[in-house]
């Protein structure tokens, strides 16, 4: 793989800033706590970090509502506390991608602060601004994702203004040249600062449709969702007009543009419960436009089955035929898997080899090679505005975000020497601390190493190509291949041992440190329960 496409096929650490590790007791975590635990990330054999934001924010959001994209946000800590994080990681081997918000701003950014002030001030236009329906009402159907319409009545210009997200998120409007200058600038301001790529969020809500038509009505079957639970009146629309305009391509051109002369790279989030693939697709397609895509088809709350697995690697395929998907099992927005999934700890060691097995990058989440489950946090400690506005149908967000445990008889999990960090840590996760893993053999810790250092001494594995994905029962295999070398790839996603008849050719089977299975002498496979087998050709 050329330095320039180090993405393909990388392992991804997601780190959300807040819950990493607090440096100065303030139980908030911060960059320079970040720059202290990189060695344990490196520790892992990972290629990369993903920083969820650290701009400028009144925390709205938890930082997906930016006031000032090219600073830091005095809890985070300041530029100079960012050029360590970059020059710390890099000196071991690490790339730095950072979260990108550029969809919508805060309400206390200084653009949406002069935009709204008036209607005819130079910011007039910068957001997406409508007036009422002759009865008052906002200008068409659009919903909020965090509840409620997605217009905002404001009584400086007795107009609405759009918001996706929560009222204090009204988003930009990408129509405005001078906005998408805007945007290429903080792009530009990141990659001189050194890093290597962004996660960007919710690229497919940069445009809207211009006559604002309203979004059409789903029928009750199509309103199952992997991204939001189904308790959301959002599921219930078909967001024909306020997503995915085929526009937004022509702005991430611009922006690829920009991140070429410095090697970067972007994952670009396009959640989308209805078309999630196909838009996929759509934007990573040739070589202007996103190198990865943030693919939410691991993030639903069923347990992936074999013919799961299988569909959704044959849907990859149909309609992101060159496209390159990044897949994940657990982020900052949805339940832990190891509780989503219910899944018993040999289960998701097989998971995590079926991750690093598949085409694609892959993305973990803090605390996932802990096998964290998701922290209760009752409803008074609640600080993820979703989870207040749905519970208790939706508990929100809050449970996954809990801080990252660190050692079993620190204060605070090792995370924080405040009294009370910003959410409570769980007793359970402290057992799961990682000092308490790293002296245990059998820990799942040790797994996530073994399979990530796996995929990155079989290249086929990282950036190869992939055929004859199929499922047979439990069992999903597929072959991956590059430059002539095939590694075979069969897993038994469940508990009752399988029998199995590998392809033709001659397989010696590799992957033993990940539990791969042996043929016998018959030539036939015994998979036990959640076991790989995992075989190159001679
Ligand atoms: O999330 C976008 C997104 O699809 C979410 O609405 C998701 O459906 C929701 O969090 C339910 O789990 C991104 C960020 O990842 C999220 O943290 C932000 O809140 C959101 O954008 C707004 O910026």
């Amino acid at each position: 793989v050329k330095q320039k496409d180090w993405w393909k096929g990388a392992v991804i650490y997601q780190i959300y800033p807040r819950s990493y590790q607090d440096s100065d007791a303030d139980g908030v975590g911060d960059l320079a706590g970040i720059v202290q635990r990189l060695p344990y990330i490196a520790s892992l054999g990972v290629d990369a970090v993903w920083i969820s934001p650290f701009f400028t924010s009144p925390m709205k959001d938890f930082g997906y509502d930016v006031s000032d994209y090219c600073d830091v946000d005095p809890m985070f800590g300041n530029l100079a506390d960012f050029d360590a994080v970059i020059s710390t990681a890099h000196r071991l081997g690490l790339k730095v991608m950072i979260d990108l918000v550029l969809s919508h701003t805060s309400d206390a950014h200084p653009w949406f602060q002069e935009s709204r002030a008036s209607r005819d001030n130079p910011k007039a236009n910068w957001y997406v601004w409508s007036d009422p329906k002759e009865d008052g009402t906002p200008p068409n159907n659009w919903l909020s994702i965090f509840g409620g319409s997605a217009w905002q009545w404001s009584g400086e210009r007795e107009q609405y203004f759009l918001h996706n997200f929560l009222t204090s998120q009204p988003d930009l409007n990408f129509w405005e040249p001078q906005v998408q200058e805007a945007l290429l600038d903080v792009a530009r301001f990141w990659l001189h600062r050194g890093v290597d790529g962004f996660r960007l969020d919710t690229i497919n809500f940069y445009m809207h449709d211009k006559e604002l038509r309203d979004n059409p009505a789903l029928p009750k079957a199509q309103r199952n969702n992997t991204i939001a639970p189904s308790v959301n009146p959002y599921n219930h629309q078909e967001h024909l007009y306020s997503k995915n305009q085929p526009e937004n391509l022509d702005f991430l051109r611009k922006l690829r543009a920009v991140m070429d002369p410095f090697h970067a790279a972007a994952v670009g989030e396009v959640g989308d419960a209805q078309r999630g693939l196909e838009i996929l697709g759509e934007y990573t397609a040739g070589d202007d436009l996103m190198q990865m895509c943030y693919a939410f088809e691991f993030l639903a709350s069923t347990p992936p089955t074999a013919s799961y697995v299988a569909e959704v690697m044959t849907r990859l395929d149909e309609y992101a035929p060159d496209g390159w998907a990044c897949w994940a099992f657990s982020n900052h927005d949805v339940t832990r898997h190891a509780t989503r999934w219910d899944m018993p700890l040999a289960a998701l060691k097989l998971m995590t080899t079926l991750m690093m097995c598949l085409r694609g990058t892959a993305c973990i989440y803090q605390g996932e090679e802990l096998g964290l489950h998701e922290a209760e946090v009752a409803f008074e400690d609640l600080q993820d505005p979703y989870g207040i506005e749905f519970w208790p149908e939706f508990k929100g967000r809050d449970g996954c975000r809990t801080p990252m445990v660190w050692e079993h008889h620190g204060l605070n999990g090792g995370f924080s020497g405040a009294g009370r960090p910003w959410l409570p840590i769980s007793h359970e996760h402290v057992n799961r601390a990682v000092d308490v893993q790293e002296d245990d053999p059998h820990a799942i810790i040790h797994h996530y190493r073994r399979a990530i250092a796996f995929r990155q001494n079989n290249p086929a594995l990282a950036s190869g190509g992939h055929d004859g994905v199929k499922a047979e029962g439990d069992i999903v295999y597929f072959t991956r291949h590059l430059d002539g070398r095939r590694i075979f790839c069969a897993f038994n996603l469940s508990d009752t041992p399988s029998e199995f008849c590998p392809p033709e050719g001659t397989w010696q089977a590799i992957g033993h440190e990940l539990g791969s299975a042996e043929l016998s002498a018959d030539g036939n496979l015994h998979l036990g329960p959640w076991q790989p087998f995992i075989a190159a050709t001679v």
